[in-house]
C-alpha cells in the first residue's frame, strides 16, 4: 500500500518554543513553511533581540503565561529551556516544572502533537564507541540529562493517557561543524536538524516515539533505525569530512570526558546546594 503524501501545511498555529536560542533561530524559517502561522517564543529579554513583530514572551516556568501561549496551538516545537549541565534550581524551573506546564496546558488547549528536544545526555554515561538504541537502559550524566528524562516519561504520559503524540529527540550536537572527536559520532547537521523535525511534526500515527538525532555519521553511537523509519526521517549529511581537521581534538584523556558519551558534560559539577537550602541550614 502506497501512503498518501504528507499535507504541505498540516498545522494551522504551530508553537515555537526557545525561539531565540540557536536552535529556534536556525528552525524557524523552515517550520513557517508547514503551518499558517508560526508563533514564535522565548524569554522576554533573549526575544527582543530577535526583533519579531508578534513574537511572545513566556517564562516557561510560570504556569499561567504557558496556558496563555497555547491557546489555540495545534502542534508544539518545544526547545525551550536550560540547554546545558548546571545546578539544579534552574533546570528544575525551565525543563522540570516547565514541561509540566506545557504538557498540561496542552491538555487544555486540545494541541494534538509536540516535538520536544530531549538530548543524548540521558544516556550519557555509556562509554564512548558502544552502540546504544532508545531500548537501552537510560544512564543520565547530570541534573540537566535527568530533566530531559522526566520530560519524555510526561511524554508517555500524556499519550497513554490524554492522547497528545510526541516525538522525544535525544539530539546529538545540533551545530554548523563538529569541533572535535567526540562531535563526529554526535553531529547532527543544521539541514538534517530541519529534516528530523519536519518529520517528527508530519509523520502520521507516531504515537510516542523516541529518536536519537544525528546525521548519518559513521563514527555514530546510537542506533535510531526503527523510529526514524517510524517517522520518516533520512539523514543526507555525514560528519566524516570534518574528520581529518578535528579528529585530534580531544578532552584529558585521564577523564570522564574522554571516555564517557556524554563529553564535556561530565566535567561539570558537583555543585553545593545554596546557603539558604534547608539541608545545608546549621541548627540555631
Ligand atoms: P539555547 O540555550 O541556545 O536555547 C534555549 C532557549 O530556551 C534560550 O533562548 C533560552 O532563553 C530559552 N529558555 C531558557 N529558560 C527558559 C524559560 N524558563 N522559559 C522560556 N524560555 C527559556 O539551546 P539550543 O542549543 O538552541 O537547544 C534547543 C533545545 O534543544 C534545548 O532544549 C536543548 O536542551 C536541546 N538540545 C540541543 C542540542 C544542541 O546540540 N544544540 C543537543 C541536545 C538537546
Ligand atoms: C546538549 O544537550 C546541549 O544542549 C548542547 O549544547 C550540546 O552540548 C549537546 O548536548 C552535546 O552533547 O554536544
Amino acid at each position: 500500500m502506497t501512503e498518501s503524501p504528507r499535507p504541505a501545511r498540516p498545522f494551522s498555529r504551530l508553537l515555537l518554543t526557545g525561539a531565540a536560542g540557536a536552535l529556534g533561530r536556525s528552525l524557524a524559517p523552515t517550520l513557517r513553511a508547514v503551518c499558517d502561522q508560526l508563533v514564535i517564543s522565548d524569554l522576554a529579554g533573549p526575544l527582543a533581540t530577535l526583533g519579531e513583530p508578534g513574537a511572545v514572551a513566556c517564562d516557561l516556568s510560570q504556569a499561567g503565561e504557558v496556558a496563555r501561549l497555547l491557546e489555540g496551538v495545534d502542534a508544539v516545537v518545544h526547545l525551550g529551556g536550560v540547554s546545558v549541565e548546571g545546578p539544579f534550581e534552574p533546570i528544575l524551573q525551565a525543563n522540570i516544572r516547565g514541561l509540566f506546564n506545557l504538557y498540561e496546558a496542552a491538555r487544555l488547549a486540545g494541541t494534538r502533537r509536540i516535538v520536544y528536544a530531549s538530548s543524548n545526555h540521558v544516556t550519557g554515561c555509556y562509554e564512548q564507541g558502544r552502540r546504544i538504541g532508545p531500548d537501552d537502559p537510560v544512564r543520565p550524566d547530570g541534573f540537566y540529562g535527568v530533566s530531559k528524562l522526566f520530560g519524555e516519561g510526561l511524554a508517555h504520559m500524556y499519550f497513554d493517557r490524554f492522547g497528545i503524540e510526541t516525538v522525544c529527540l535525544r539530539i546529538g550536537t545540533a551545530v554548523p561543524k563538529p569541533a572535535e572527536r567526540r562531535e563526529l559520532s554526535t553531529w547532527l547537521s543544521l539541514a538534517d536538524l530541519d529534516r528530523l523535525v519536519v518529520a517528527s511534526l508530519t509523520a502520521p500515527g507516531v504515537g510516542c516515539t523516541i529518536a536519537y538525532g544525528v546525521s548519518n555519521n559513521p563514527r555514530g553511537w546510537w542506533d535510531s533505525a526503527d523510529a526514524w523509519e517510524r517517522i520518516g526521517y533520512v539523514p543526507h549529511d555525514s560528519s566524516e569530512v570534518f574528520a581529518d581537521k578535528v579528529q585530534h581534538i580531544t578532552a584529558d584523556p585521564a577523564t570522564p570526558m574522554a571516555r564517557l558519551q556524554g563529553g564535556r558534560f561530565l566535567g561539570v559539577g558537583p555543585f553545593e546546594f545554596p546557603p539558604s537550602h534547608p539541608t545545608t541550614r546549621r541548627p540555631e
